[in-house]
């Protein structure tokens, strides 16, 4: 997209953000659910189709763009960027990178619009961290594969038109290489759902368990038409998923740093501003170093990232580096607003529990990093262990 066209993109989300959703930050948190209109007014927006590239109807924004939008959402509740984040990110991303031409050409568009949600369906109840390890069976049977198993904690689930599942087509075959990637549309007959998942934060976002009884899902239907893949495709689909929750986290960071400063400014002890007292000072100055920290970094492995230059290491840095400095930065907000601040109708005591789960999804603060370390001591010639 060109500079111009991008910075109109860029103010107009920056308005959204300030002028619709914002202000629905508590009725989302009351209802448990972002309302409809907002979600239509999304979709009139092209929010779905951000990454999906121009051909197939989307807004083919590169990831330095994407980050930079990410930034924004990432200054409200989460449960915003939720509802368009799993088709932008790992939903989509793995028939953007390894789909066929036919299967680009029949689902992105249908994405970008906003018509099908994506969802990503990799975690299972026993294979979390350890993603090479899922159970979830296709059976080759004629043109088709039989899908049976469960998928748990799938973002979007019940609200999905698609998803994107990895599933074990080679029962012979441990490990990695014994997983396909499957398009599977929701109405599929033989899709089932859990309860929904109560959380400790993030209200508004919707997860459950994705049940598989007997799904048949055309083999035409293995993203990149090849079995054996879809390990791969999830690894790439989340190495854009990483950055861009690296961005979201960003984002968190500096609203905390503004619900920080402004509570400093705003409320007296001992006679006047807290802000005036250099132990709540500490506290701003390291919150802000977090975030400028966290947006640098960001900024540079997105633009690695488009330059075909990211390691798995940099996007791991930038996913645990951002992630627990929102943690951080969330609880020295809670801090500075002291005993307010810990009142369940204050921003900062449910940003504290949102931000919780950036540590945990799309691969843990421990799984990066043992990207980082194993990327370095590999290249230092220590060879694979048996087990980690
Ligand atoms: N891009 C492309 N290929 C990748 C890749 C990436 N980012 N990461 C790994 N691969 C490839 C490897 O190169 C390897 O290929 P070969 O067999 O051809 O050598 C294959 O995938 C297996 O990789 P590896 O041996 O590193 O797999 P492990 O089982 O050790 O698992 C981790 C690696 C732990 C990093 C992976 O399982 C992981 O990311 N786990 C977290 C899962 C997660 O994020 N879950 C959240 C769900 S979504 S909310």
């Amino acid at each position: 997209m060109d500079r111009e066209t991008f910075g109109l993109l860029l103010d107009t989300v920056r308005r959204f953000v300030e002028a619709r959703l914002i202000p629905n930050e508590d009725r989302v948190e009351a209802e448990d659910a972002v309302p409809d209109e907002i979600i239509t007014e999304m979709r009139d927006l092209g929010l779905f189709g951000l990454s999906v590239p121009v051909e197939y109807g989307g807004l083919g924004l590169t990831m330095a763009e994407e980050s930079a939008v990410a930034f924004e959402f990432g200054r409200t509740a989460f449960a915003f960027r939720s509802v368009f984040g799993t088709t932008v990110g790992i939903g989509s991303q793995g028939i953007v990178v390894d789909g066929t031409e036919a299967q680009k050409g029949e689902w992105l568009p249908r994405l970008a619009s906003g018509e099908r949600i994506a969802s990503f369906a990799l975690t299972e109840p026993d294979a979390g961290s350890d993603a090479a390890s899922i159970r979830l069976a296709a059976k080759r049977d004629g043109d088709v594969y039989r899908l049976n198993g469960t998928k748990r904690y799938i973002t979007n689930a019940p609200r999905a038109g698609l998803f994107t599942v990895m599933a074990r087509t080679d029962p012979e075959t441990e490990g990695a290489r014994g997983i396909s990637a499957f398009i599977v549309p929701a109405e599929t007959p033989g899709i089932s759902f859990g309860k929904a998942d109560k959380k400790m934060g993030q209200r508004g976002t919707v997860t459950c368990d994705v049940i598989f009884n007997d799904v048949a899902v055309p083999a035409a239907n293995i993203i990149g038409g090849v079995p054996g893949r879809g390990f791969k495709t999830a690894m790439k689909a989340l190495d854009r998923g990483r950055i861009h929750i690296a961005a979201l986290a960003a984002g968190m960071c500096d609203r905390l740093l503004n619900e920080q400063v402004s509570y400093a400014v705003e409320r007296r002890q001992f006679g006047q501003a807290i802000g005036n007292f250099q132990l709540i000072q500490g506290m701003i100055a390291d919150s802000r170093v977090d975030a400028y920290a966290a947006r640098v970094l960001v900024t540079d492995v997105a633009s690695k990232f488009d330059a075909g230059e990211a390691q798995a290491a940099d996007i791991a840095s930038a996913k645990y580096f951002a992630t627990e400095a929102a943690g951080r930065v969330a609880d020295r907000a809670v801090q500075i607003h002291g005993g307010a601040g810990y009142m369940v109708d204050s921003k900062v005591e449910r940003f504290y529990r949102d931000v919780r789960l950036l540590r945990i999804y799309e691969g843990t603060s421990q799984i990066q990093q043992v990207i980082i370390a194993k990327s370095l001591l590999r290249s230092a010639g220590l060879p694979p262990a048996s087990a980690a």
